[in-house]
């Protein structure tokens, strides 16, 4: 049997090939004779190129390096390091011994990592070699073997000293591991990732991907969006979410494509290699940042074959303008963690302003009535539901949460509120969830409350989201303070060791009381309305 996603994305493995140490003359031929091994897959600022041969030899490395830790089919490794291109290794070496990939936002608090840790129960935790101190305990009480990576620094396959010492305990044994392995079997429902996603109820909940979700979907967007060899990605989103692992990656990999990783969004390096690049996706905060910036002019983007936006919604002004910069329309595409893409605009049809478009090739979507299920006439606004190769199986032993967001024909009700125009685009106009999307996370008030309403001198707390002139929306967070008062600068220290840096309120106000509707639920469409101006006026 394959390997349903590591073959799909690399082309199959020969199993039968000897491991070879990396003191062995590298013998790296091309598996698959249609594949050209030898092209570049990754790009690093730093001059380093890597072939798709080093990839896989790479992926070989992190695959002995886990299977050495213990880890086997079915096992989870939790990643929280710095973006790298030995990163992407890693998860390519995770899938390859039918691992489960489970990635964590930097910007986690070690009280956050404990949550996923002690849900997920993975097998290894590996996290940046600054901050195993401060997770060691962590991990030993999740029952995790803790592993340290660092950023740039590669175990770099066919050049066995390119590494560098000090990149943590993963690169420095994968630098001295064999670069072949045989590639570990795994059918279509295997589970490759989890990757966790908040909830309204404040509780994380880990969306179960698997292999055939995420290649179906990476082969789709390949043939969709027109990716080929010829192309060059830019990118610069982060690598533990959808958009930058899979949406990115996965599409690159079977399109044999080329990537120039950058480590971060800055406009100076994105500006810097833009001329080198093909296309880019990002979230409407890349692309406000790049229209603020006037050398992003015509001539900058004009080499340019597509501008992919997604993750939050593009506002139709940001798609103009940018039609009126670069003369080139942003291609709005739709999804979410456990559905990855659903929807985009065409490639060679209109790219509408303010829409997502239309349904992928093989992915179902409708709008129902939220309540009943119902499904709506054309033009009504509902629940966008959607079923598909591409939808997860569930949430990681939430059984029955599970069961809440399926309808029972399989249809996943995605809590996005949409409506379909007469010529079949999809708009997504509201959440039936309370969620913000700040830059392109999500933050889900609640969990913000729970962890506010637990602070010294707060009484209660209500989170909103308003528009934010870089982020999109941004958190403002409405207190009651106890009688006897509220020491504002101990909340901010103190919720800065509980919520990641960019959950945190950006602006907090103190109120004498929350509005509420006679059942007593805080209206916070009032709230939205009273701090419309927060972010905006001045
Ligand atoms: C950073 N900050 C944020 C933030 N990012 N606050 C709110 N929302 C965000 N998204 C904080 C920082 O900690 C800092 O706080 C301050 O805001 C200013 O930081 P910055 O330097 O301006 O931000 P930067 O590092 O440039 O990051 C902004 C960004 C980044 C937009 C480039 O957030 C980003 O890469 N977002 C992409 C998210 C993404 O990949 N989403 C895909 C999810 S998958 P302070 O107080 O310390 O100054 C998905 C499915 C799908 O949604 O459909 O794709
Ligand atoms: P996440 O859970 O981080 O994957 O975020 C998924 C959510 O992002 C979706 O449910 C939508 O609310 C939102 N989203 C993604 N793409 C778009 C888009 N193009 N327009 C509007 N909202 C989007």
């Amino acid at each position: 049997m394959a390997n349903e996603l590591f073959d799909g994305l690399l082309g199959a493995s020969p199993d039968s090939a000897p491991d070879i140490t990396p003191d062995t003359a590298p013998d790296i031929a091309a598996p698959d004779a249609a594949r050209n091994e030898a092209a570049p897959f990754a790009r690093c600022p730093d001059g380093r190129v890597f072939s798709y041969a080093d990839t896989r030899a790479a992926s070989a490395q992190f695959a002995h390096v886990l299977t050495a830790y213990g880890v086997r089919k079915g096992d989870r490794v939790a990643v929280q390091v710095s973006k790298s291109i030995e990163a992407v290794f890693l998860y390519l070496g995770c899938i390859r011994i039918g691992a489960v990939f489970l990635p964590l936002n930097t910007a986690y608090t070690p009280a956050e990592v404990s949550y996923f840790l002690n849900d997920a129960r993975p097998a290894v935790f590996i996290c940046d070699p600054g901050h195993a101190a401060t997770l060691r305990e962590v991990a030993e009480t999740a029952g995790a073997r803790l592993e340290t990576m660092g950023g740039a620094g590669s175990p770099n396959a066919g050049s066995p000293n390119a590494g560098s010492s000090n990149k943590g305990s993963v690169m420095a044994a994968a630098h001295a591991a064999p670069t072949r392995i045989n590639t570990t079997p795994c059918a279509a429902d295997d589970l490759a990732a989890i990757l966790y996603t908040s909830g309204t109820t404040g509780r994380s909940k880990g969306a179960m991907l698997s292999h055939g979700n995420l290649l179906s979907n990476a082969l789709t967007l390949r043939e969709l969006w027109r990716f080929t060899a010829d192309d060059v990605l830019l990118h610069a989103l982060p690598i533990f979410h959808t958009h930058g692992l899979f949406v990115a990656i996965n599409t690159c990999l079977v399109a044999r494509a080329s990537m120039v990783v950058l480590p971060a969004f800055d406009l100076d390096d994105v500006l810097r290699h833009l001329p080198t690049t093909t296309a880019m996706m990002g979230v409407p905060t890349f692309y406000t940042r790049l229209l603020g910036d006037d050398r992003f002019s015509r001539d900058a983007a004009a080499h340019m074959r597509l501008f992919i936006s997604g993750s939050a919604p593009l506002l139709a002004e940001t798609h103009i303008q940018f039609e009126e910069r670069t003369g080139q329309k942003i291609l709005e595409r739709y999804g979410m963690t456990e559905t990855n893409m659903n929807t985009s605009n065409p490639y060679d049809g209109e790219r509408r302003a303010g829409t997502v478009g239309f349904p992928l090739p093989g992915v179902e979507v409708r709008i129902c009535d939220a309540g009943t299920g119902a499904t709506l006439r054309d033009g009504e606004i509902g629940v966008l539901e959607v079923r598909g190769p591409n939808v997860f199986s569930g949430y990681w032993q939430m059984p029955e949460k599970t069961a809440e967001e399926f309808r029972p024909d399989g249809f996943f009700i995605t809590g996005d509120m949409a409506r379909q125009d007469a010529d079949g685009y999809i708009h997504i106009v509201g959440r039936s969830k309370d969620l913000i999307i700040s830059g392109g996370y999500n933050i889900y008030p609640k969990e913000i409350e729970l962890v506010l309403d637990d602070e010294d001198g707060v009484l209660e707390s209500a989170d909103i989201g308003t528009p934010h002139p870089d982020f999109g929306e941004a958190v403002v967070a409405v207190l009651v303070a106890e009688k006897n008062g509220l020491d504002l600068d101990a909340l901010t220290a103190s919720i800065n060791a509980k919520l990641a840096r960019f959950k945190q309120p950006k602006r907090i106000e103190l109120v004498d009381e929350l509005p509420r509707n006679t059942m007593g639920k805080v209206q916070k469409n009032i709230l939205r309305d009273r701090y419309a101006d927060s972010f905006t006026n001045g």
